[in-house]
């Protein structure tokens, strides 16, 4: 099966990091595509950053229908375009804040979710909040640290968020930990020996998610909501974004 794994930022070194711990989990039948669109914000960590990576991110879910790709996970804790991508994908499409939070609602009681900047705290609560995972969710904390901190090999990323994790777990009365960020994929082994509670970081878990829904032909339900959008057309600058008649 062929996954398409979008990191909707357009910092290639965080895509090809996504693209080697998805792969480090798959199985070995498991073909990743791992990609960041054309166009769109270095770094996602505002509601406007997310709403300017959408449009880069349905151009490569279109790319991907016709490319035969199986299914999709969305790389970037907001699950931007995730409906939409819903639209227009007929395989399944997961997002990895949705994935993380149900996994870890299977493994623990309730999860701390550590994310990147605070102002972004706002948008997990809401993703916990939509997809009835708010109950399990003790708390949202933020290591004040920008996205692409991450990319950069001398800094202090992995002990804040370290740190931070040790905060959730002692003051939150959480016994998981959510990794609120795409970037930090690579770190989820190395912070989950240190602490000794399950660490679910959302790359790993949307891929595996996705595979056992293509495993099980589960497909994105094309009636009602989820349907193909209708043809339209677009104008000014999304003029490419037109869709014709199928
Ligand atoms: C993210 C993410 O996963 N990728 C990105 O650019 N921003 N999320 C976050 N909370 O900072």
């Amino acid at each position: 099966m062929r996954i398409k794994i979008i990191n909707p930022n357009t910092t290639w070194s965080m895509t090809e990091k996504i693209g080697a711990c998805a792969r480090a989990v798959a199985q070995p039948g498991t073909e990743i595509v791992a990609v960041s669109p054309a166009m769109g914000p270095v770094s996602i960590e505002s509601h406007y950053d997310e709403a300017l990576a959408v449009p880069g991110l349905l151009r490569e879910i279109a790319a991907g229908e016709r490319e035969g790709i199986d299914g999709y996970v969305i790389a970037c804790f907001g699950d931007p375009g995730l409906k939409a991508a819903r639209e227009l994908a007929r395989g399944p499409v997961v997002g990895i804040a949705e994935a993380a939070m149900h996994m870890a609602s299977m493994v623990g009681s309730r999860f701390s979710v550590v994310t990147t900047l605070g102002r972004t705290m706002g948008q997990a609560w809401h993703l916990a909040e939509i997809y009835g995972m708010e109950r399990f969710c003790a708390n949202v904390r933020a290591c004040e640290l920008p996205v692409l901190e991450l990319e950069e090999p001398g800094s202090n990323a992995r002990e804040r968020i370290v740190g931070e994790c040790r905060r959730a777990l002692d003051e939150d009365g959480s016994d998981c930990i959510v990794l609120g960020c795409a970037g930090m994929t690579d770190l989820c082994e190395h912070i989950a020996g240190l602490l000794n509670v399950p660490v679910i970081d959302g790359v790993a878990a949307a891929t595996k998610l996705i595979e056992s829904l293509v495993a099980l032909k589960l497909q994105t339900s094309k009636r009602g909501e989820l349907a193909h959008p209708l043809p339209k057309r677009m104008t000014g600058a999304l003029e490419g974004f037109t869709l014709a008649a199928r």
